[in-house]
């Protein structure tokens, strides 16, 4: 079975529907088809300051959230990043293969950067791209379910990929991005331009899983909209209805065309409101199975044991080999 990896941070307790839509959804749907790895990536987390305390439970909180959107520990290799310590040491071997002016071009150093201010912009934030290398490297993936916002990491992967294999010898699977085009990029609900982002300026247009469902419902049904009255897919145009009609359509798994159809001559109101009701509905039992398991720890960190182990045996391996292929001496 061909192999994917990907990962998610633990940073702001609660998943947003980008998150959800752009990602996790699609690793639900591969663990079935691929050998699938999947880890919340806390040593990305701390890339900006972080409470300890709080660190520690949003890591079980993104488990639990893992868990209750379906993934199965029985049919995916869950696990912690930080436990696998093989993702810092082959992250090492990385940043010494980056150029700088490479690693300065990635876009969301800058975007992330400029929010905090270039003097408090650690530089674990900017290596942070190459860390990521090296856990997609580490399990030799074939794929990397992400949205949009990942996808020059991810090209940053193969390059680096290549020029290991061309310098010391076929090592690193090249892994390609694995991208929904329909779900790339949810937008915030009130600025349909930006991408739907935890660190957006304002909270109203961040629809966050956990939030008391009345609450996103009072945002979905204020989401902006345009002066037009027509309901229709049209991304430039109408971006805000565009993005209502892509995860009214994702989350319920009806095409588009037909919700334009349904929608013919009815107003933004009555699709804003249908779209609060379904995603109450679907978010309300998420919440409960996130409570249940995070109810749970002891089966949480049974999990993330077993994970570990299984992640540790492949990226042992690999850092094995690569450590032999670039001349380090090994231990006796
Ligand atoms: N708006 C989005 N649309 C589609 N996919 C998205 N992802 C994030 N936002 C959207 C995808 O979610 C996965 C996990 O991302 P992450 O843990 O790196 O979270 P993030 O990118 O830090 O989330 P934010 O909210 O966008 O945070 P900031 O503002 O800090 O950058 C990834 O696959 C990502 O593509």
């Amino acid at each position: 079975r061909p192999r994917v990896l990907s990962g998610i941070q633990p940073t702001a307790g609660s998943f947003h529907l980008g998150n959800y839509l752009g990602a996790v959804r699609q690793w639900v749907a591969l663990q079935e088809s691929h050998d699938a790895f999947y880890m919340v990536v806390d040593l990305h987390a701390i890339t900006v300051p972080q409470d300890p305390a709080e660190l520690r439970d949003n890591t079980r909180l993104a488990v639990a959230q893992l868990l209750a959107a379906g993934l199965d520990p029985d049919r995916c290799t869950l696990f912690v990043q930080s436990h696998v310590p093989e993702h810092a040491q082959l992250g090492w071997v990385m940043n010494c293969l980056t150029g700088f002016g490479e690693a300065s071009r990635m876009t969301q150093f800058k975007d992330k950067s400029a929010k905090q201010g270039a003097d408090r912009a650690t530089v674990g934030l900017f290596t942070y791209p190459i860390l990521q290398v090296a856990d997609i490297l580490l399990y030799q993936a074939n794929a990397v379910p992400v949205g949009e916002d990942q996808r020059q990491h991810i090209e940053l992967t193969r390059d680096l990929a290549e020029r290991f294999n061309g310098r010391f010898g076929e090592t690193f699977t090249i892994p390609a991005p694995y991208i929904v085009k329909e779900t790339a990029k949810i937008y915030d609900l009130q600025d349909p331009t930006a991408k739907m982002s935890k660190s957006a300026p304002s909270p109203k247009g961040l629809v966050n899983l956990l939030d008391e469902p009345k609450v996103s419902a009072k945002k979905i049904k204020s989401a902006v909209t345009d002066t037009d009255t027509v309901i229709r897919f049209d991304e430039k145009e109408k971006p805000g209805v565009s993005n209502l009609l892509t995860i009214y359509a994702t989350l319920t798994g009806t095409a588009v065309p037909e919700l334009e159809h349904r929608y013919e001559g009815k107003g933004y109101g009555a699709l804003k409101t249908d779209l609060a009701e379904v995603f109450v509905e679907w978010v309300t039992p998420f919440r409960e199975r996130t409570q249940e398991y995070l109810g749970d720890q002891e089966t949480l960190d049974s999990i993330l044991a077993k994970g570990a182990e299984k992640a540790r045996a492949v990226a042992a391996e690999t850092l094995a080999k690569t450590y032999e292929r670039m001349g380090l001496l090994p231990a006796k």
